[in-house]
């Protein structure tokens, strides 16, 4: 028999809430507390990879950078510096003791009033860490993943501000991704208002055709951190790199296709919609891509150092 895995309320450790790490089952608010109720509330993913070095986390600076971002989007004035923040994420770490971890920023709204026109609500932010060793199956990493196209629309940008990292956002990611798991499918893949492919639920999706890698523009989906990564992996190995409109068609016909984020890391799409991808298993570029981005975080590669903050203290 496997023991269930434990709440996430019902923990050891710390979470650091509000300045301070305070004790895993103490992390609590009130059920008035205004993000709860209307979704206004911003976060972040981000890992920690063990490396020769000790635990380094990856691209710290930039998820810290589009932490502050999607608070200023949302009009939320964050009581913490860039740096503050950073160190935060680095102490978190810490005191988890774990090798490797996911680590979850959140900023979120106080219980002070109730209603749209809630003012002067205090902002709180959180930041937990806890193991997540695969988001998907591992099999699915070599095999691909089988996707559906989804009947849910991604946001139009004039209707969520999709370059904020938004708690209310996923609503439409998890109608999307609950349809396509209840069909079977382990993702859903997003179109825009317009019909062009946008992104996966929690993933940004590149396309690899005829030796050039293509993937959709930044209106309507998240500025991936991973997809930047990936787009300067691809770079370097001499790849043209077009971010443009991508019908969901071209995904059918392309010779790859795969999920980029930090959560997903970058994993193989095999079908969509019925329809094998190239020869419905990883494709060579896919796999180079996956294993480079191996390499990079747990500092196997001399290729961008700068990317990986020690969790040590300085
Ligand atoms: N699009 C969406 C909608 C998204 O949520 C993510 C990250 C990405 C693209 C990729 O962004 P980046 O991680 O910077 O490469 N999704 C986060 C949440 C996943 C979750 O299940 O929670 C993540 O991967 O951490």
């Amino acid at each position: 028999m496997t023991l269930a895995e434990p709440s996430f309320a019902d923990r050891d450790g710390s979470i650091w809430m509000d300045g301070e790490l305070v004790p895993w089952r103490e992390a609590t608010t009130h059920v008035l507390t205004h993000t709860l109720h209307y979704g206004v509330g911003v976060f972040e993913g981000v890992r920690a990879y063990s490396t020769q070095e000790g635990p380094q986390i990856f691209r710290l600076t930039d998820h810290t950078k589009r932490f502050l971002d999607s608070a200023k989007i949302m009009r939320m004035e964050l009581p913490y510096s860039f740096d503050e923040l950073c160190e935060a994420q680095r102490e978190v770490f810490r005191a988890s003791k774990l090798d490797e971890g996911y680590i979850r920023p959140l900023a979120f709204y106080g219980s002070e009033a109730m209603g749209l026109r809630a003012q002067g609500l205090s902002v709180h932010v959180s930041i937990a860490s806890w193991p997540w060793p695969s988001y998907m199956d591992p099999v699915l990493q070599e095999r691909g993943l089988n996707v559906q196209t989804s009947s849910y629309t991604r946001h139009h940008v004039n209707i969520s501000m999709c370059k904020a990292k938004a708690v209310g956002h996923y609503i439409n990611s998890i109608l999307a991704l609950s349809e396509a798991n209840d069909g079977g499918y382990d993702e859903a893949l997003m179109l825009d208002n317009e019909g062009y492919v946008a992104e996966g639920t929690g993933e940004n999706i590149f396309l690899v055709k005829s030796g050039v890698i293509h993937t959709p523009e930044l209106t309507s989906c998240l500025a991936g951190i991973t997809r930047d990564t990936v787009m300067v992996f691809a770079r370097e190995l001499g790849f043209d790199v077009i971010e443009r409109r991508i019908t969901r068609d071209e995904v059918y016909i392309a010779d790859e296709a795969f999920f980029t984020g930090t959560a997903a890391e970058v994993l193989p799409i095999s079908q969509l919609d019925g329809r094998k991808i190239g020869t419905g298993t990883r494709g060579p570029v896919t796999e180079k891509f996956q294993s480079m981005y191996l390499e990079e975080v747990h500092g196997r590669s001399s290729g961008h150092p700068e990317w990986r903050t020690p969790v040590k203290k300085d």
